[in-house]
């Protein structure tokens, strides 16, 4: 019964999130506004400019920049971020990632990028995993996560019914946009985080997930 498999990219098939937070760090240091990793949670799959948002508000600067600035500073963090995702290369897929997008293709279920990454295809092209994908959704002019636009246009592109979906995460955001979405959720890292937003089910980590699991957890 499972039709597609959509994935979120950065913190489920590599682990560019630390370099989003390394980059909004380095940002919004100097302009000094101080960020954490718990802060950090609450950046996790939120759009760039949103993300921007959120980092002024926590610095009460939220009234300080016109929209030409935050542009400016957003595309700052994105030139620091693009910077680091140099040092990418096949070697950093997440344990597991590979064999299950193989297994996928092999049973013929589409897998879809599901991402807020407008720097998604770059990234596919580093880890070299464009060919085991059916669709990467364009995240441009899709409401955000946790709006689950971005879900459900992957589960339309795929020609998939919500339903026969189960969607990955990492983030609160994320797996508030796949329950929404009306899909099954699977959350990648820490229960106590991830299980209040809703998560079906959550792997300490993406060595745990094979279709089989996948299969019997979601009862597909
Ligand atoms: P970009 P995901 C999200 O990707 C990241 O988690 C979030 O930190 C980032 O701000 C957002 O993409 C936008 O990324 O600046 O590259 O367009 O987790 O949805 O794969
Ligand atoms: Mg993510």
């Amino acid at each position: 019964k499972l039709q597609a498999v959509l994935f979120d990219l950065d913190g489920v098939i590599t682990d560019t999130a630390k370099y989003h937070f390394t980059a909004w760090k380095q940002m919004a240091g100097r302009i000094g506004i101080e960020i954490d990793s718990d802060f950090n949670e609450s950046l996790k799959g939120i759009e760039r400019m949103q993300s921007l948002e959120r980092i002024l508000i926590h610095g009460q600067q939220e009234q300080k920049y016109s929209q030409a600035e935050k542009e400016g500073l957003a595309q700052e963090k994105n030139d620091e971020y693009v910077s680091l995702l140099a040092n990418l290369t096949p070697e950093d897929t997440y344990p597991g990632i590979k064999e299950l997008l193989q297994e996928l293709q092999e049973k013929k279920v589409a897998a879809v990028i599901a991402s807020a990454s407008k720097n998604a295809p770059l990234i596919l092209e580093a880890l070299q995993l464009n060919t085991y994908f059916h669709s990467i959704v364009d995240p441009s002019g899709v409401p955000g996560k946790p709006k689950p636009d971005i879900f459900l246009k992957g589960a339309e592109q795929a020609g998939a019914k919500p339903s026969f979906c189960i969607g990955i995460e990492d983030s609160q955001a994320g797996i508030e946009a796949i329950k929404t979405a009306g899909m099954y959720a699977v959350g990648i890292g820490d229960d106590r985080i991830l299980k209040p937003s809703g998560a079906d089910i959550v792997y300490p980590s993406t060595e745990e997930l094979t279709l089989q699991r996948l299969l019997a957890a979601a009862h597909m």
